[in-house]
Formats: structure tokens, sequence, C-alpha cells
């Protein structure tokens, strides 16, 4: 319907607990100020900023993994990204502003409850140097940013955290990959969800193993969530990230994957993630992330037909 494609619902999730080192809690703010309202109502969308939000805060949950740490905020967040992204997608396309990435344990949720409303299969693309796919029995960080693919998957181990729809491995296509150990590898062969990593970038470009995927999710009919950690793309012109790993997706390959999504129309949802300003130069890749975002609700230099050569 009209209102879903035209209105963009900003929610902001300060969440900070998914990882040691502080400052993604400032993200959503850094977002707002690098202008993401105006440059959506530039391209003409119906904005509206719901605010920061809080976690819905139960009692201590206890976990046999010593390693993790923040899970009752973890989950309280979860609780209420959850509700809140579920409302959202009734009003139009949500934005999910974090925080970390445990931020994706309530937004998928959200989103993925909206989907089994419509009994339309959602599918998730994750843009990540990293595959998120730890439970809490396998973190050894215990840090759960890195865990919110396995949630969504259905995996076991996510004691307090109330059961969402699943995602099928199938539904779900990494792109950026270039830090992965061994159990998150195992975990990808195990169930199944498509690995683009930096060396098939490098191999087949960054267009024809997204169009692959994009494809799949026209021919289901699926509503599409996208997950964008800054550290998908490469520290020298992301640095305001805290796990900067060497190697990721330039200005163009980012942009050009936005661009595709967008000629798409298949993208319901999205995340933006991790950006932590505090780590920032002059704003700069909370100005890249505001940039990207332009691109993928479609802003062009020229349109398709202005530019074909032939
Ligand atoms: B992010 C890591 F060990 N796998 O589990 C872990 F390498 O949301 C990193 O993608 C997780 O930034 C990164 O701590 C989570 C580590
Ligand atoms: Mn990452
Ligand atoms: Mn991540
Ligand atoms: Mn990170």
């Amino acid at each position: 319907d009209t209102k879903q494609n035209s209105t963009c619902v900003l929610i902001g999730a300060p969440i900070d607990c998914g990882k040691a080192r502080a400052g993604c809690l400032m993200g959503p703010d850094a977002l707002r100020t690098a202008g993401i309202a105006t440059a959506l109502s530039e391209l003409g969308f119906n904005v509206e900023d719901w605010g920061n939000f809080a976690p819905d805060l139960g009692p201590e949950v206890a976990c046999d993994n010593p390693a993790v740490h923040g899970l009752r905020e973890t989950i309280g967040w979860a609780t209420a990204l959850r509700r809140e992204g579920a409302r959202a997608m009734e009003v139009g396309t949500p934005i999910f502003m974090g925080g970390d990435h445990a931020m994706s344990l309530g937004s998928v949720a959200g989103v993925a409850d909206y989907a089994e409303r419509q009994k339309r299969p959602l599918f998730l693309l994750w843009l990540d140097a990293h595959t998120d796919i730890h439970t809490l029995a396998t973190t050894t960080s215990g840090n759960l940013h890195g865990t919110p693919v396995a949630y969504a998957m259905g995996l076991a181990g996510f004691e307090g955290f109330a059961p969402m729809p699943t995602i099928p491995g199938a539904q779900i296509c990494y792109l950026g990959l270039r830090s992965v150990d061994a159990s998150e590898r195992a975990a990808v062969g195990e169930h199944g969800p498509t690995a683009i990593d930096m060396r098939a970038i490098d191999e087949y470009g960054i267009a024809a193993p997204l169009e692959a995927f994009l494809d799949q999710v026209r021919a289901a009919n699926g509503l599409l969530h996208v997950s964008l950690d800054v550290d998908f793309l490469d520290p020298s012109i992301a640095p305001a990230v805290g796990t900067t790993v060497p190697g990721g997706a330039t200005v163009r390959e980012a942009h050009l994957a936005m661009e595709m999504l967008c000629d798409s129309g298949l993208m319901r949802s999205l995340d933006l993630v991790e950006l932590n300003p505090f780590l920032d130069d002059r704003g700069r890749t909370a100005e890249l992330m505001v940039d990207l975002t332009a691109s993928l609700f479609g802003r062009r230099v020229f349109d398709r037909e202005t530019t074909r050569y032939s």
C-alpha cells in the first residue's frame, strides 16, 4: 500500500550493551545530526521520527556461559524493539538506528512478526565483516552483538529471549564477510546462509551475487530486511566502529549495492548499526551512512535511462 511506500519511520535504538567498548549509544543522534531525516524528505518521503527508545527491563537472567554480559539489558532492548518494529511496519518502512548490532535481536524479530501476519517469507541481507551467528553457548567474547543471525534462525541457546518466527538459513545472505572464526564457519556450513565474502566480491564484483539473492527474494514474493553494519565498509572510509577489519567494501561498492536494492523495490525494513561516533573523524562515517541510506531510498546521479550507452 502507498503509505508503506511513502513513509519512513526512524526508530532510535541507543543500545550499547552488546560489546565492551562504549559509544554506539550516540549512534542515533549522530545519524540525525548528519541529516538522515532531511535526506529522506528531499527524496519525497514522509518521515516520522519516533525518537529514542529504552529497554523494557525484566528480571535478571541466568546464563551457563560466564563470558556472556549485558544479557538482561539486551533482552530488554529486544522486547522493546520487537514491539516498536512490528508497529512501525504497519506505518511505513522502519529504519532502526543503532546502537550496536545486538539491536537486531529485536528489530528482526519485530519485522518477522509482521511478515508472519502477512504470510510472506522474510529474507535477510546481512552487510557485515562478521557472520554474527554465535549463540549464548558458543560465543567466547560474550559480546551479544555477535549473535543476532543465530537467534533469527531459531538456534538453541537463547534462554531468556522470547521465541521469534524463525528465518531459514536459505533465506539469509551475507555480503562483505572477512572475519569469521571456526565455530561460525561451521554454523554457516550447517545452517546454510549464502556467504558472499570479500574474496567473492573481488572476483565477481558486488552486483552479480547480490542480484542472484534479490532474484530469490522476488521469486518467493518475500519481504526483505537489510542489516547494515558499519564494518561492512572499509575502515579507511568508515573509521567510526569498534570492530575494524581491513579490506572492506569501497564507497562505490557500497553505493552500488544500495542503488541495486533500491531498484529492486524489495527492501521493507533497515538496520543501521555499530556506528560509534566517539571514534569518528569529523562525522565522516555518520555522513557516509546517511549518504548510503539516501542511495537506498532513491538518490541518483542520473536515472538509468539517461545513462544507457547502447
Ligand atoms: B558485529 C566476534 F570474536 N565474532 O563474536 C565475536 F570476532 O556486530 C565479533 O558484526 C563479533 O560487529 C562482531 O565477538 C559483531 C569476534
Ligand atoms: Mn561486524
Ligand atoms: Mn554485525
Ligand atoms: Mn562491529
